[in-house]
């Protein structure tokens, strides 16, 4: 469905290194529609929920406290199969194994560090918009929607 959504998130470090317009050039320009977008200081507690999945893990404190650490851009962009996509253009978790040309494999070294989130699942995408914009989404018509879509 084209009217397919995920959640994407600069983190603390893709601020301080400017790297927001980057991110959001590459899926502005893929063809995605930007339906939510703000800045956010989260808390510990919500960050805590959006990484419910992995408390326990032995990176886990570090990992809340590089997330609590700054401002965060927090997005939803919606497209055709764009959950998948907008994975496949962050790239891998570990930079290391990250190809050129994705967001990760291009701007950043260590995975502690690795400047953006993206939903891995449908699933995970609805529980994460909800959990980051529960004032809701901006509902809009883009008059190029045939110019991206046959
Ligand atoms: P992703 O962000 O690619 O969905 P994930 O959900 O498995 O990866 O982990 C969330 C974040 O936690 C990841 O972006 C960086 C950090 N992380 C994951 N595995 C790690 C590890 N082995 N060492 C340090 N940080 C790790
Ligand atoms: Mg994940």
């Amino acid at each position: 469905s084209v009217k397919e959504q995920t959640y994407i998130m600069v983190k603390p470090d893709g601020v301080m290194r400017s790297i927001v317009g980057e991110i959001i050039k590459r899926f502005e320009t893929k063809g995605y529609k930007l339906v939510a977008l703000k800045m956010a200081v989260p808390s510990r507690e919500h960050l805590e929920k959006h990484y419910e999945d992995l408390n326990g893990r032995p990176f886990f404190a570090g990992l809340i406290n590089y997330m609590a650490s700054g401002p965060v851009v927090c997005m939803v962009w919606e497209g055709r199969n764009v959950v998948l996509e907008g994975r496949k253009m962050l790239g891998a978790t570990k930079p290391s194994e990250s190809a050129l040309g994705t967001i990760r494999g291009d701007f950043c070294i260590d995975v502690g560090r690795n400047v953006c989130h993206g939903s891995d699942a449908v699933e995970s995408a609805q529980k994460e918009i909800a959990l980051w914009f529960p004032e809701g989404l901006c509902e809009y018509e883009k008059p190029t929607v045939s110019w991206v879509y046959e």
